[in-house]
């Protein structure tokens, strides 16, 4: 990702990463998850400083997930899969509340997780929208119907007010640099399956080792 210029980066190659993340046997790499996200941070970070407190978190839990990597114990954090059952076998998760581990890499996962469903509606909102639909309240809907949920009321208004900054349907439709209208439709289209299923995936493997409520 190092090679793509920084201006001028089209939104496909960042959704693109999200199909990569897939092996053969159904695992989840790590690696391709977490630059999946530092795609779409470049991209938020485009549309202005508004969304800065939200990149800066989004920044942060990359980070936690990049020294888990770097780590000594690195390689058992390839794929989701072997990071749950690698942290869960050697008592590395803070179960009931924060504590020893406030940084585990299953709690940190969780909260991209569930930023993630927030995307996977977004998209399929901004896929089947038409001329005189808003970003700011597909956006706020996608975000009500998930991830708002697991926020404090303080930071609800604070994104609720920053997709109100957000450009209108056209303008970003542009920024993503896909090309047409129908050309974003088409590559939305064709990205989505994979989103979905990353988050199923990872969505069963959280509910498996009853981790969906992890502090
Ligand atoms: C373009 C608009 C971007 C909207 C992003 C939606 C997410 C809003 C989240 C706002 C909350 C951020 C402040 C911090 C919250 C944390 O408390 C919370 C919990 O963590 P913790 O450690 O306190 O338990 N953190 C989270 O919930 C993680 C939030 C991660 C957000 C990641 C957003 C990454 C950017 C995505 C831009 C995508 C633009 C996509 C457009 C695609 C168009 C085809």
């Amino acid at each position: 990702a190092d090679s793509v210029p920084e201006e001028k980066f089209s939104l496909k190659e960042v959704l693109i990463t999200f199909q990569s993340c897939l092996t053969d046997n159904q695992e989840i790499l790590t690696d391709s998850y977490v630059n999946g996200w530092r795609g779409l941070v470049r991209f938020m970070n485009s549309l202005g400083s508004i969304f800065s407190f939200i990149s800066k978190d989004a920044v942060n839990k990359i980070q936690i997930m990049v020294t888990h990597q770097n780590g000594e114990n690195g390689d058992k954090y390839e794929t989701l899969q072997s990071m749950v059952k690698y942290e869960l076998d050697n008592n590395l998760v803070d179960l009931q509340r924060r504590a020893e581990h406030p940084e585990s890499g299953c709690r940190t996962l969780l909260r991209l997780h569930r930023a993630l469903r927030w995307l996977e509606l977004f998209l399929e909102k901004l896929r089947t929208s038409t001329e005189d639909s808003k970003t700011s309240v597909m956006c706020t809907d996608a975000y009500n119907d998930s991830l708002a949920q697991y926020h404090a009321w303080i930071i609800r208004k604070a994104a609720t007010m920053a997709f109100c900054a957000l450009p209108g349907r056209a303008a970003f439709f542009q920024t993503m640099n896909v090309g047409s209208t129908e050309q974003v439709v088409a590559m939305l289209g064709e990205a989505m399956p994979f989103i979905s299923k990353v988050y199923e995936i990872t969505e069963e493997l959280y509910k498996q080792h009853n981790l969906l409520e992890l502090p």
